[in-house]
């Protein structure tokens, strides 16, 4: 009994210590998934307080790793939405590449990027952790970064308004057509109770049982029961019959759940680009910093300075490199930004057709706390990532990065 009640206080401890360990359990997803699949960028939320039916508008991008692991299934069939413990908001629409995105989009293509916007409203109050979420069929839920989403006032005030494609208004969608539900269940479990207590006010298992033994089983079904049972089968299937036909009256038009997958091309490719290869990465494990060494090429028309290491919604900036702090916006979450930033062998500028060999390390704790580092001990010890280049006049270039990845377990 006590060690029970010292469990419970410890989680409760626990719990009570570390506020972000009531999110979604975003962290226990493996680094394979979190790095080298879907690469979210530019998201913004442009509210962190709502009243409950207010509408709040998350945008952003993602790019889909070239480099995508063996173990996961590709993105042939995706589902765009948010990720909310529970249904405390209310997803009013989506869109993927400006396209409505209700139903789920089919072939989407590796090393190229999409476009999200998604209008959600306050449904339930309290704090909440909201994300972006692309479902991928067979691999599961890969989410960006996570924002507290504050829903104030009364979930009784809560409505959905909805007008019908023929015109018909309803109030709140939340509880239409409820009540008839509801009674049918009570016709329904009616009939049922009758048929049940027909036979149950009767003598039952061993008075039958003995009958049969005697050979009597003349007497176990009399012409009363036929009788009840004959009326009992006519009279559900002309509720079934009359119940189609009443609400095929009622409702003449009426739309299928949509099933069919939908089909949208990526943004286009960007003209210029810096072409990034990985020669050698490791992770210093005392150190808890990610060592780079890369060979850049510039193929656009401007020197560029590199700006930002961006994986598993984590964000390394190079405080260096121009308009660094703008890098990242004010409603970005905070815990998701390294405070170290990104160290650079070289801040010299990539001058255009330069090819340069470029050593940076990312170093935080927050690849322990974000629990990236499960990779030291995958079969697959790889990893991923986007890097930004800017130039002079504030323009960003995206390159994805991913090769081998060694860990080293003593200092250097
Ligand atoms: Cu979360």
């Amino acid at each position: 009994m006590k060690m029970w009640a010292l469990c419970l206080g410890l989680v409760l401890a626990a719990g009570a210590a570390t506020e972000t360990a009531w999110a979604h359990g975003e962290r226990s997803q493996e680094p394979y998934l979190r790095t080298r699949t879907v690469q979210y960028y530019d998201v913004h939320y442009d509210k962190q307080t709502v009243k409950v039916n207010e509408e709040f508008t998350l945008v952003g991008k993602f790019r889909l790793m070239e480099d995508w692991p063996d173990a996961v299934s590709l993105p042939e069939t995706v589902f765009l939405s948010a990720y909310a413990p529970g249904p405390m908001i209310t997803r009013v629409e989506s869109y993927l590449n400006g396209m409505p995105a209700r139903q789920s989009f089919s072939k989407l293509e590796l090393g190229r990027d999409y476009e999200f916007k998604l209008v959600m409203k306050g449904r339930i109050p309290g704090r909440h952790h909201i994300h972006p979420l692309l479902s991928v069929k067979g691999s599961g839920p890969l989410v960006g970064p996570g924002q507290w989403i504050e829903v104030t006032g009364s979930k009784a005030d809560y409505l959905m308004p909805v007008t019908t494609m023929n015109g018909v208004k309803i109030d709140n969608i939340e509880f239409y057509g409820i009540s008839r539900a509801l009674k049918w269940y009570g016709v329904w479990i009616a009939l049922a109770a009758f048929w049940l207590l027909f036979w149950l006010v009767r003598p039952l298992l061993l008075p039958r049982w003995m009958a049969l033994q005697k050979g009597r089983e003349d007497v176990l079904i009399s012409n009363r029961d036929i009788t009840v049972g004959v009326i009992l089968g006519v009279v559900v299937v002309a509720i079934s019959f009359g119940g189609y036909f009443y609400a095929k009256q009622e409702y003449p038009y009426v739309v299928p759940l949509q099933a069919g997958t939908n089909k949208i091309d990526p943004l286009p490719k960007p003209a210029h680009s810096v072409e990034v290869s990985v020669l050698k990465a490791s992770y210093d494990v005392p150190g808890r910093a990610m060592h780079v060494t890369t060979r850049m090429t510039n193929h656009g028309s401007e020197p560029v300075s590199v700006l930002e290491f961006a994986t598993a919604n984590l964000r390394f900036v190079n405080q260096q490199a121009p308009g660094a702090d703008k890098a990242v916006s004010a409603d970005y979450p905070r815990d998701l930004v390294a405070r170290g930033g990104l160290g650079l062998s070289d801040q010299k500028p990539l001058m255009p057709g330069e090819t340069r060999d470029v050593k940076f390390e990312a170093s935080d704790a927050l690849w322990e706390v974000e629990r990236l580092v499960s990779f030291l001990t995958d079969v697959d010890s790889k990893f991923g990532g986007l890097l930004f280049f800017v130039d002079k006049s504030g323009n960003r270039l995206m390159t994805e990065i991913s090769g081998p990845i060694l860990p080293t377990f003593t200092a250097l």
